[in-house]
Formats: structure tokens, sequence, C-alpha cells
């Protein structure tokens, strides 16, 4: 079960996490799609963990983020004594420490596709992220569509596309929700807000995804927001 706490001091978040277990540090739910990749893994294996949120473009964003991590980043998964940051690290120290809840897909083939789209993931697709940034909050049909935008549509809709044939049976990309699953979640929500026009079997993903408990939780959490965020609103509205 998972409790809110907006920008403790790092000494209390530590001394939760001791007795807690695993602390996860989470920007806002509306933007952070760095950091909805971990909470959805988490919350979908029923990992518990506090969530600590800390609110993106603020005067005190930088120290905030400082007080757990010196890259300056978040998703930070604070557990016991260490501070895990960056959202793939912390998945793969989540799927070591529960072995028995499968994070990753258990056939080696799958397991090693699973990663091979996940790293993928992580480290390319800059032109998706900067033409369309996630907001889960707007509608903005059509807006985004840069030649490079449209390249990285049609390269994740391969990847799709390859993994539920391959490996999906029509369920998530490996059958099993797994944590190549909550790295595409954000693109998930991209597609919704940007309107993008899938083939039919890659909507029925996107509209299983986010009618996944995990996911449909993170949206409910994110549309409840209040808070901006003034350097993100800034980049949607110079999306074209
Ligand atoms: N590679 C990192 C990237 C994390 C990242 O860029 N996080 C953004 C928020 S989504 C951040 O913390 N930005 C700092 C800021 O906006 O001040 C990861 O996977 O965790």
């Amino acid at each position: 079960m998972q409790t809110t706490e907006l920008d403790p001091t790092l000494s209390h978040t530590l001394d939760s996490a001791r007795k807690a277990g695993l602390t996860l540090i989470i920007g806002n739910k509306n933007y952070s799609s760095w950091s909805m990749r971990p909470w959805v893994a988490m919350t979908a294996f029923n990992i518990p963990f506090q969530e600590v949120r800390i609110l993106l473009d603020r005067p005190d964003t930088a120290n905030r983020i400082a007080e757990y991590s010196s890259a300056g980043r978040v998703p930070v998964l604070v557990a016991g004594e260490m501070i895990i940051w960056d959202s793939l690290a912390i998945c793969e120290y989540l799927a070591e420490q529960f072995p028995e809840k499968h994070l990753w897909p258990q056939d080696v083939a799958a397991r090693a596709m699973a990663r091979s789209v996940s790293a993928e993931m992580h480290s390319g697709f800059s032109d998706l992220r900067s033409a369309m940034p996630m907001s889960i909050r707007d509608s903005l049909p059509g807006r985004g569509r840069t030649p490079g935008a449209q390249g990285d549509i049609g390269r994740v809709s391969e990847i799709w596309e390859e993994c539920l044939s391959r490996f999906g049976h029509h369920q998530f990309l490996f059958g099993e929700f797994s944590i190549a699953d909550a790295f595409f979640a954000p693109v998930v929500m991209r597609f919704r807000t940007y309107h993008v026009a899938l083939a039919p079997a890659l909507q029925a993903y996107c509209d299983r995804m986010q009618a996944h408990p995990a996911i449909a939780r993170w949206v409910s959490e994110a549309l409840a927001e209040p808070e901006t965020a003034p350097r993100h609103d800034d980049d949607l509205r110079n999306a074209f």
C-alpha cells in the first residue's frame, strides 16, 4: 500500500524506508514518464513501497532531488541504506530482489527480447520524447508529428507487433505483464494524448494497458493532481 508524502527531508525518508522497506521518489504523475515505469512495475507486482513525490519545475526541485541522488533526476529508489537511481536500474534491482514475482518473462528468448526492447526504449526515441511530451491530463490531437516522432511511432509499432505476435498471445507484450510493458506505459499515454492512430491489434494493446489496475491508478492519480509544471507546459505549448 503506498502512502504519498510530498518533499519530506532525506533523514525522515531514510528512516521510514528502513522501517517500511522501499521508498520510491517520483515526480508529478501527470508529466514524469520516467517515474511512471518503476511505480507501475511495483504496483503491478504488488511490491509494497512508500511514495515521495517531488514537484518538477519548482525553485526547490533540484535541491529536493539532490537530497536523494546526485544524478539530479527522478525516479530514485531508497532501499534501506541503498539509493538506486534510473528507472531501468530500479526495475533490474526489483527483478533481482523479487525473483518469485517474475518481473521479466520466464522464457529465455522472451526475456532477452524484453530486455532489448526495454533498453531500446530507455536509450532511444528522443524525437518522440521531445515532440510529444507526456501530459496525461491533456488532449492534443495530431500535435507533435515531427518526421522524427513519426519515425519513432513507426518503430514502437514494429516492436509492439513483433512482441505481441511472437510472445504476447494478444495480451501484454510478453503474455503476462512485465517490466517491458511498464517501460512502454508512458508511450501508451502519449499515444492517447496525441491521438495517434494505430492498427487495431496495437490499439487493443493500448486499451488493455490502460485497463491494467496499476496503470489505471497512476492515471487517476495524475488526473487528480492540481499542480502544474511550467517548463513542461511550455514544451507542450511548443509541440506542433
Ligand atoms: N534515465 C533516467 C531519466 C530520468 C529523468 O530524466 N527524470 C526527469 C523527470 S521525468 C527529471 O528528474 N528531471 C529533473 C527535473 O525536471 O528537474 C531514468 O530512467 O530514471
